[in-house]
């Protein structure tokens, strides 16, 4: 498979806002988008550091995956996403190595991405997303 470079860091936190004033005010980034992902039960805030991005993440229901993660772990670290060129050549590749996925065809993230996630149980602990921007076809 091919990585191109870390496409964001995921970051849980129980108020987007507070974590914003946090990232503006102290940190100097500037949140340039803040999206719903209806489907991932989470409200998200985007900032850019050089080519990296800094995805927040609150959670809009306790039984959603940030909302679980908050209950056990609290706000902290949540997960690492990795460009990548080929989304599902990395996915089959990754199952064939032994790897536990959590999606096995990429979804719609934030942004317009297709990502999938694979099972932080077999990734040494970290939740590991993969992310491809694919070309949008021209009408
Ligand atoms: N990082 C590391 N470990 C994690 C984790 C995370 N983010 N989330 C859960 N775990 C661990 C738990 O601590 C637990 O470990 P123990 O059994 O040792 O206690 C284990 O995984 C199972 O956790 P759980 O609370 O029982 O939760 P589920 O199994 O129901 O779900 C997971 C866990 C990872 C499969 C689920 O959160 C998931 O599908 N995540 C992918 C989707 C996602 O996180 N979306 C939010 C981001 C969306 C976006 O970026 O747009």
């Amino acid at each position: 498979m091919e990585l191109t470079h870390i496409e964001h860091i995921g970051i849980a936190v129980k108020d987007l806002d507070k974590a914003i004033g946090y990232y503006e005010k102290v940190l100097g980034v500037s949140c340039y988008a803040i999206e719903e992902v209806k489907d991932q039960k989470v409200r998200t805030a985007f900032f850019k550091v050089g080519q990296t991005k800094i995805e927040l993440l609150e959670s809009m229901d306790p039984e959603g995956p940030v909302g679980k993660f908050i209950t056990k772990k609290g706000e902290g670290l949540h997960h690492l996403a990795f460009a990548v060129k080929g989304i599902e050549q990395a996915l089959t590749e990754a199952e064939d190595k032994g790897v536990r996925l959590i999606d096995h065809k990429p979804r719609k993230g934030a942004e317009g991405l297709d990502i999938a996630f694979l099972h932080p149980k077999s990734t040494f602990g970290v939740l590991t997303e993969f992310c491809e921007l694919k070309t949008l076809k021209k009408e």
